[in-house]
């Protein structure tokens, strides 16, 4: 195995043996095989366009076989045989459609025509398919870039997808980019366009699912969500799915389950449409690589929507489900929809109904829901703060949290900012200091929540609203700076999306992609000002300029 997707990539440069996150590498082997597969589907569907002809299920293949694969998402050896075998399927019947139609091929690549029937064939393939199957370094690093951003681009499609939302464009860009992925005759300057491109889509699907979720549940709003427990059992929901969240949500109604986020589904509390359900009763917990502990103690079933699972122990295994992209080898999974149908959580409800209430790790509240519609409304007075120098400067912190010790920088980072400077932050990253006596500026809170990473885009329409409110030609001037924190792929398309808009001088931390070679790294830092961070004194300096 090869893999370097991540930011903890073993030794920064990538894991070979077993990944950090836990992933085996006969598991890793065949998910490439499964990018390999999904690459060969899209030259077809991207090529079958240009024809006119456009096939469904292809277009949401693709996006659950990447999602399947970003990191902490699907660790099911079985789960990827099987979307391996479903993609290939679906290249022959796109085959003899294309065929039918008088296509002709431009592309001879291998994903086109590879085929084999047993495990063992599959593996043997996988070893050979991945990402070091590229030889020259800058070419493997734009490709790579692309396709984690594509990657990200497709979990966030899929949640859209999951409420009824779709663009079909999105699905042609991303079969265009994986297709491109193949081409020898692209240079690295092409490859550099591509990337560029992809942040542009990873603006649509951003904003797709905040049309999604905001039209499906209300824009979401200030929310003191409650951090203490219930005496009832309950169910503890990971993950970024909100309409699994609803349904769930629905089907536990009058059981005597209460229901309780955990990491990034901590945003369901501020969405108005989630208030009504009494036994939805907060949030439990912290970021998504603490659950090893925090599962332990919740005592009743957990349902992992999506990544970030981290492999579980033995002690509370049978409490996990997992259901959509993610999957682990042994753990129970929740079937998909069927024929428009609700999915049934009966199975984890009557689970929860015979263990015992969760073990209270903390009490208190903590205040979120700063998307944009809601720090609109605050507008006015955020503008008058800027305006008198009540507030200096905005720092946007989205991203991701990790278990990497040197991730303390951002808890050390937020707690030393000096006065008169506030926070906005979306993702998992919050939790390195979400829970820190932060104190407000004149009732506005210096650390403002918009939600899940997707909602990065909150905080992208926010910095075009202040731009346009302060007449200013380049949002480049307004007074915020970008210290973002990445973990994995979703990170990296909104990191694309930013870059597209504009955005320059991102600090990236706790380190550089392993996926950036140094001649790649230097068009990202001589274009766009990307650096890394130093220690928190020094960047503190340096952002206060
Ligand atoms: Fe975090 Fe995991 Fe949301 Fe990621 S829980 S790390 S970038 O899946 O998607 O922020
Ligand atoms: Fe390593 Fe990250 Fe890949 Fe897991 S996802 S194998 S930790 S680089």
């Amino acid at each position: 195995m090869f893999c370097f997707q991540c930011q903890e990539a073993a030794k920064g440069e990538g894991c070979t043996i077993k990944g950090v996150c836990g992933k085996t590498d006969d598991v890793a082997n065949l998910q490439d095989l499964l990018v390999f597969v999904t690459k060969g589907l899209s030259i077809y569907a991207h090529e079958a366009r240009q024809m006119g002809i456009e096939w469904e299920p292809v277009n949401r293949f693709v996006f659950d076989a990447l999602f399947m694969t970003i990191t902490n998402a699907n660790f099911d050896k079985k789960k990827i045989e099987e979307k391996i075998r479903e993609g290939l399927k679906l290249r022959a019947e796109l085959k003899n459609r294309f065929e039918a139609e008088g296509g002709k091929l431009s592309s001879n690549h291998e994903s086109l025509t590879w085929e084999a029937d047993t495990l063992e064939a599959f593996e043997e393939k996988a070893a050979n398919v991945g990402i070091l199957s590229t030889a020259n370094p800058d070419v493997r690093s734009l490709r790579e870039l692309i396709v984690y951003g594509v990657k990200g681009m497709a979990a966030y499609a899929e949640h859209a997808f999951n409420l009824g939302y779709e663009k079909k464009e999105l699905y042609a860009f991303m079969q265009k980019a994986l297709a491109a992925t193949t081409d020898d005759t692209l240079s690295a300057d092409d490859l550099v366009a591509l990337t560029m491109e992809t942040g542009k889509y990873g603006v649509d699907v951003m904003a797709l699912l905040d049309q999604a979720n905001t039209e499906s549940y209300g824009n979401p709003e200030i929310t003191e969500v409650n951090l203490g427990v219930q005496k009832n059992p309950g169910i503890l929901v990971s993950g970024h799915d909100l309409k699994d969240f609803e349904e769930l949500l629905k089907q536990t109604e009058g059981t005597g389950v209460d229901i309780y986020t955990h990491s990034e589904m901590l945003p369901a509390n501020y969405y108005p449409a989630f208030k009504k359900y009494e036994h939805f009763v907060g949030n439990y917990g912290n970021a998504w690589w603490k659950q090893k502990e925090e599962f332990e103690a919740f005592n009743g079933p957990v349902l992992l929507t999506t990544n970030c699972l981290v492999p579980p122990a033995d002690s509370y295994k049978d409490r996990v489900y997992t259901t959509g992209a993610a999957g682990f080898d042994g753990v129970k999974h929740i079937a998909p929809r069927k024929n428009g149908e609700s999915k049934d959580f009966s199975e984890i409800i009557e689970h929860a109904k015979k263990c015992a209430a969760p073990t209270e790790l903390e009490t208190g509240t903590i205040v979120g829901g700063f998307a944009h519609n809601q720090v609109m409304q605050l507008a006015d007075k955020v503008v008058d703060a800027v305006k008198t120098g009540a507030i200096k400067k905005f720092f946007v912190m989205a991203g991701c949290d990790g278990r990497m010790k040197s991730r303390d920088y951002y808890t050390e980072f937020a707690d030393k900012l000096p006065e008169g400077t506030v926070i906005l932050t979306a993702g998992c990253a919050k939790y390195r200091y979400n829970k820190l006596p932060l104190g407000d500026i004149g009732g506005i809170p210096r650390v403002l929540d918009a939600g899940q990473c997707n909602d990065s885009y909150s905080l992208a329409v926010i910095a075009l609203k202040l731009k346009e409110v302060f007449e200013l030609n380049d949002i480049n001037e307004l007074p915020i700076a970008y210290n973002i924190a990445w973990y994995e792929q979703k990170a990296v398309i909104v990191l694309l999306a930013l870059l597209y808009l504009g955005v320059k001088n991102i600090h990236l931390g706790p380190t550089l992609p392993a996926f950036l070679s140094p001649n790649v790294a230097n068009v990202l830092v001589e274009n766009f000002g990307i650096a890394g961070i130093k220690t928190v004194d020094e960047d503190i300096e340096v952002f206060m300029g």
